[in-house]
This record gives C-alpha cells, structure tokens and sequence, in this order.
C-alpha cells in the first residue's frame, strides 16, 4: 500500500504541529508506523491523501453513527450555511435541538450547549461543585473526561496511550480534589466517600467507559453509585460524550436503566461537528449563570452550523429506534465471526462488546477495569492494527480506545472486516508461537 503523500505530510506536520498532530493519538506512537492523513470519508469508508480505502470502524471517535457525510446531514449544513457560521446571539435551531435532546434523553430537563465533550465536562463538575457546596470529586482509573486539569489524574485514551495518565502540568492543589477509584469496584468507592466524609461534591463516570478500550459496568455498579449519591448528597454525573444517543436515543442511561443528576456530551450531537453539551436536574442546572451562580460562557456555543448538523442527525435517530437493533446486529455479527477465528487459531483473548461499541484485548484476563485493561499486549496490539491496515481496515490506533461502528456497513463490509481479522490474528498465533 503506497502511502508516501501521508508521509510527507507527517514530516512537514512536525515542522509546526507538536508530535505532527492535533491530538496525540493520532501520531500512531503505539502502533507503529507513520499516521495515514484522511482526505475525506464517505458512509462506511474513509480515504487517505493518497486514495488509499478503508473501512471505517472509528467514525471520528463515536459520531458518524449513521456514516459519513449522510446526505440529509449535509443538507442541513448546507441550508445553514448561507445564514453565516457564528452570530454570538440565541437562534430558534438551538432551542428545537434542546427541545429534542431533552425529549429523547429523560434526565436531562435543562441543558446547555458548549464546544467540546471537554468544556462539558469541565462546566458539569463546576456545577457539581456550585451546588453542593464541596470541592472533591470521585473519578474512575482509566475513564477520560477530555482534557481538564481536574481529569488527568490516572486518565484513559491519549493519556494512558502515551504513558501520561498523571499529565505534568496539573497542580498539586488540583490533583488533591481529585480521588479516583478501580472502575467496577464499588467497594472502593465507599471507603473514598467515607474518607471524606460531606467532602465529595460529584462522582463522574463513563457508564460504558471507552478509554481503556470499552469497558462494561458489572450488573450492580452503576445502581450501588447512584444510591451510594442519593445517600449522601452527592451529585452522579454521566459522561456520555461517546455513550450518548449511539448506545441507545437515550444513552447508556437509558440502556442500563440508572438516572443520574447531570449527563454531559459531546461531538455525537453535532453529527461530528465541534459541540459539547451538559444538562440534567432543574434544580441543579439552575445554578448555571445567568440563572445562578456558576458561571461559564461562550461565543460558539450553540453555534448553528454545528447545531444544524446536529439536529438533523438526532431527528433520524429520534425518528427510527431501529438504527439502534441494527447497529448491535452489525457489531455482533462483527465480533461473533473475531471470535470463532479466536477459537480456531487457540488464542483466548478477550472481546467487551456491548451495542455498537467493541474491543478486542491481547490479554486472556477479563477486562473489567484500567488494571486488567493494562495487562493487554500492546506490541501485538500493534501488529494487529498494522496487519489490518495493510487489509484495508481502520481501527483506534491504541490498544485503550474502544471502537465505534456505524450502520453504513454492509453485510460484504462485515465480511471484509472478519476476513482481515483472520489474516491479522494467524500472524499473531505465528508470532505467539514462535515466542
Ligand atoms: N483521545 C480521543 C478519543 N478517546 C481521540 C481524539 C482524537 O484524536 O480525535
């Protein structure tokens, strides 16, 4: 596969950019390789600078649930394009995708748009903390909340890919309002909330976390949280940044059947498009300014672009539920045939999949959190992804990342899919048994 323009253009990158990228992940460091620079995508295909085609199982991180450039998204754009891009003032299309996000998502009666899932997060713990009145928070070890200073203490995604899930940079005086716990682990969690006691003002969650790979709550985890905050007045914050309206129209929330008090989300409800967003109880969301106290603004919130882009993809969501049974479908099909080829070639690694999100683990232990997610093999993680590549298949280039599909798969992409599996993982038996 002939991919010269992409590297070219990752050596004159790193001339300016840090790393040559915009985001660490993608300098595919832990995979190996120079990274492919995309030229455009198309429903279920993504095409590098050089015309190279692939089969797109990352959907820029979660969001092209219905594919790339859908027509009726990009006709929503189009429309909204001849109004101009920013106007800094309130629009009709934000209070209709308000509207909509508060019909579709049960627990989230306000809501207020913002740029990226790392503002929402950022703002959702400040809320958090305007409410109760405390300064401490509860997060989970290897679940990523973007990149506020408050969430790089043993944080997912880049970070854990990186090796820096503690990031240089946070102060002291932050990372000490930090506590983090063992995903799945609920004992540990009460101990922390009985360590500090009328001290934590929120406990924040990916409810299927995504950024050590994806992860699954054990059956009674998410319950004993949100009775462990009913307790204790603490607010139980769901970061459904990936989760939200691509698990379910109703998120991970509506799928496990646990409300929490505040949802925060991300680029899924711009269709892709640069947006966030943060909601949840009244009474909570009241504190947000100019209502109360809590302040946070900005020009590009809601910006309408974004928000046309957003509402035309949440509309088909919102309008056909069965996108969501054909989406499982898909991954179940995907990851049923990676298994039989697992047990084919003798290899007992591990695949968490649940909806339209999966991960295979080069680890033969059950990955339930950021410690047994850690006892994958990331050298043969890279050597899979590369094997894939080179079959026209384009996965998360980190071991610690989940995977996203989208329902422009077809039953003949399904198949390419499994069947660059099976040339990818009989080289990881061959390596394995030539060790
Ligand atoms: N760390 C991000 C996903 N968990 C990747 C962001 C990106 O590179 O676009």
């Amino acid at each position: 596969m002939n991919t010269q323009k992409s590297k070219e253009l990752f050596a004159e990158a790193q001339k300016y950019i840090p790393g040559g990228v915009n985001s660490p992940v993608r300098a595919f460091k832990a995979v190996g390789g120079n990274p492919l620079f995309i030229k455009k995508a198309k429903g279920a295909y993504i095409y590098d600078e050089d015309d190279n085609q692939y089969i797109e199982l990352i959907n820029s991180w979660g969001p092209m649930i219905l594919g790339h450039a859908h027509p009726a998204i990009e006709a929503a754009i189009a429309a909204a394009i001849p109004n101009s891009f920013s106007y800094g003032a309130p629009t009709k299309r934000e209070v209709e995708m308000a509207e909509l996000i508060v019909a579709m998502v049960p627990s989230v009666e306000r809501i207020r748009m913002v740029n990226s899932g790392t503002e929402a997060t950022m703002a959702a713990i400040r809320v958090a903390r305007g409410f109760t009145g405390r300064s401490k928070m509860i997060k989970f070890q290897g679940c990523y909340h973007g990149h506020g200073d408050a969430f790089l203490i043993a944080a997912g995604s880049g970070a854990l890919t990186m090796g820096t899930p503690d990031s240089a940079g946070v102060t002291k005086g932050v990372a000490q309002d930090t506590l983090t716990a063992p995903y799945n682990d609920l004992a540990a969690v009460k101990a922390l909330v009985e360590a500090n006691p009328s001290q934590i003002a929120c406990i924040i969650i990916e409810p299927v976390a995504g950024n050590m790979g994806c992860v699954t709550p054990s059956a009674d985890f998410l319950e004993g949280l949100r009775t462990l905050c009913d307790q204790e007045g603490i607010v139980l914050i769901f970061d459904e940044v990936m989760t939200g309206f691509r698990l379910a129209k109703g998120g991970a929330q509506e799928l496990l059947g646990i409300t929490p008090d505040l949802t925060t989300l991300g680029k899924i409800i711009g269709g892709g498009l640069p947006v966030g967003a943060y909601g949840g109880k009244k009474e909570i969301m009241d504190c947000v300014s100019p209502v109360g106290k809590v302040y946070q603004a900005g020009t590009l919130s809601g910006n309408p672009i974004a928000m046309a882009a957003g509402y035309a993809m949440l509309t088909i969501l919102n309008e056909q539920p069965d996108i969501y049974i054909q989406l499982t479908k898909i991954t179940e099909k995907v990851t049923e045939g990676i298994q039989k080829i697992l047990k084919e070639l003798s290899l007992n690694y591990t695949i968490n999949q649940i909806g339209s999100m999966y991960s295979l683990f080069f680890t033969e232990e059950k990955v339930v959190d950021f410690d047994t997610a850690k006892t994958s093999n990331t050298q043969l993680f890279g050597k899979y992804f590369q094997a894939m590549l080179q079959k026209g298949v384009y996965l998360a280039p980190s071991q610690f990342e989940s995977l996203f599909l989208s329902v422009a798969l077809s039953e003949e992409n399904i198949e390419q899919i499994i069947e660059a599996n099976r040339f990818a993982l009989q080289q990881i038996a061959q390596e394995v048994q030539e060790v």
